[in-house]
């Protein structure tokens, strides 16, 4: 009944697998109780996905393929894997036979072959090959630096920079982000944990109360989807009368700087607007809000709910702040990281996001992710529904108007779909 050898057989060959592999998964006659999943649908954005995965041996081998692929820019096939990947996790069940996969949307070939390797194997060898491969090792070490993307990483390595000790000892300057990123290494690869987000959470409060009363601060991206660590805080902010939020930002950034809360901070100012930019998606759905970029300085007793901004500063000496020196150069347990441990702060990514109350609900829809239930809202509006979706508006080409929203259900509603709350937006 289960015989498969017809799989194997297009594999070796070299088939246009997609479409003869899904076509033969339909032709099988199988035992009803075996298929996990009766109707999927294809879109991401139609489905809810919890945190709860069944198929983790599957999603962590199609997403390491994904991380690969988007560090070598084949983006394309990076976000195969993802909705591949996507598909996996929403299921209520452990995959164990490649039957079970008949008629679920979103399996290329290549995504089929890596599941059926891990079924038989335990594991898949392409994923093995890859996390094995010097290429990808050195890709992930270099982009772990703060302010490193894939294309910077691709040129050290060219030039046989692999490692962080041998890109200090090149001769190349760092921009300042990459400065910090390299200085807070350590820190940085290290998981946040929803504590030290409700701890910065408490901070960003503060600071904002402190420059314009009024303001309301949205947790959002990961923690707002109710994963328990990250690799950054995100912060949306807002004020409930237009216009109040003008200029906040860089008075929010004095404020913390002043007291000692910044490591680094990269701000860029809102440059979208609606009269000048028009429907026409923005090239990216980030680049248009007044955001910061920061590292903060998170104090150890700031996490049990003892924050002492006034001190800050003044506990702080010099010197501690010099025992950051990231441990990377060194092994695991040398006397630099213990050092480094016993510093009374930790560095943390923090994004912060201002909206003007009239985008707030896409920008809390756009900003809250996963980024590919994202990107799959942007594609169900474009190509299903002739809408462009963006963090800042939603426009109607057929009506040619501007649908308004005041929460995430109205723009669900505009766009068709039943609404899914955060905690199922974790394709
Ligand atoms: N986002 C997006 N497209 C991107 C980057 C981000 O749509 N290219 C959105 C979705 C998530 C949100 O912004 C915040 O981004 P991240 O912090 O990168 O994602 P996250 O889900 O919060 O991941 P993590 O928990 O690791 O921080
Ligand atoms: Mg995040």
């Amino acid at each position: 009944l289960l015989d498969i050898s017809w799989y194997t057989e297009s594999m070796k060959e070299g088939h246009p697998v997609e479409i003869l592999d899904r076509h033969k998964l339909q032709e099988q006659q199988v035992d009803e109780s075996k298929e996990v999943e009766s109707i999927v649908p294809s879109y991401a954005c139609q489905r809810r996905t919890t945190l709860e995965n069944h198929n983790t041996v599957f999603t962590d081998a199609l997403s390491l393929l994904a991380e690969s692929a988007e560090l070598s820019d084949e983006d394309g096939r990076g976000v195969a894997f993802r909705r591949a990947a996507a598909v996996l996790k929403a299921l209520h069940s452990p995959v164990t036979d490649l039957l079970q996969l008949r008629g679920l949307p979103c399996l290329g070939g290549h995504s089929l072959r890596v599941i059926k390797d891990v079924l038989e194997n335990g594991a898949s060898s392409e994923v093995e090959c890859t996390k094995q491969s010097e290429r990808f090792k050195a890709l992930k070490v270099l982009t772990g630096i703060f302010g490193v993307g894939s294309k910077t990483a691709e040129r050290w390595i060219r030039e046989g920079i692999h490692s962080l000790p041998q890109l200090q000892d090149s001769a190349h300057t760092l921009n300042r982000a990459q400065q910090a990123g390299l200085e807070h290494y350590d820190d940085l690869n290290q998981p946040v944990t929803k504590a030290e987000g409700d701890a910065i959470g408490e901070i960003v409060a503060k600071a904002v109360m402190s420059v314009l009363p009024g303001v309301q601060i949205t947790l959002i991206g990961g923690f707002r989807r109710g994963k328990l660590t990250g690799h950054d805080v995100d912060f949306l902010i807002t004020h409930p009368e237009e216009g109040r939020e003008v200029g906040l930002m860089p008075k929010v950034v004095s404020w913390l700087e002043s007291k000692g809360f910044l490591l680094y901070q990269k701000t860029t100012r809102n440059s979208y607007l609606e009269s000048k930019d028009g429907p026409a998606r923005p090239s990216s759905n980030m680049d248009r809000f007044e955001r910061c970029f920061s590292i903060f300085k998170l104090p150890e007793d700031a996490k049990q709910g003892t924050t002492q901004t006034e001190t800050l500063t003044e506990d702080t000496p010099e010197d501690t702040c010099r025992l950051t020196t990231p441990s990377l150069v060194k092994d695991e347990g040398s006397e630099s990281t213990k050092r480094a441990n016993l510093k009374p702060w930790r560095a943390v990514r923090v994004d912060l996001v201002v909206s003007p109350i009239s985008q707030f609900a896409f920008a809390l829809l756009g900003w809250t992710g996963s980024k590919l239930f994202e990107r799959e809202l942007r594609r169900w509006a474009g190509h299903e529904k002739a809408m462009s979706l963006s963090s800042h508006a939603l426009y109607d080409n057929t009506q040619s108007k501007y649908l308004r929203a005041s929460s995430e259900e109205e723009i669900f509603a505009h766009l068709g779909l039943e609404y899914i709350p955060p905690s199922e937006r974790n394709a």
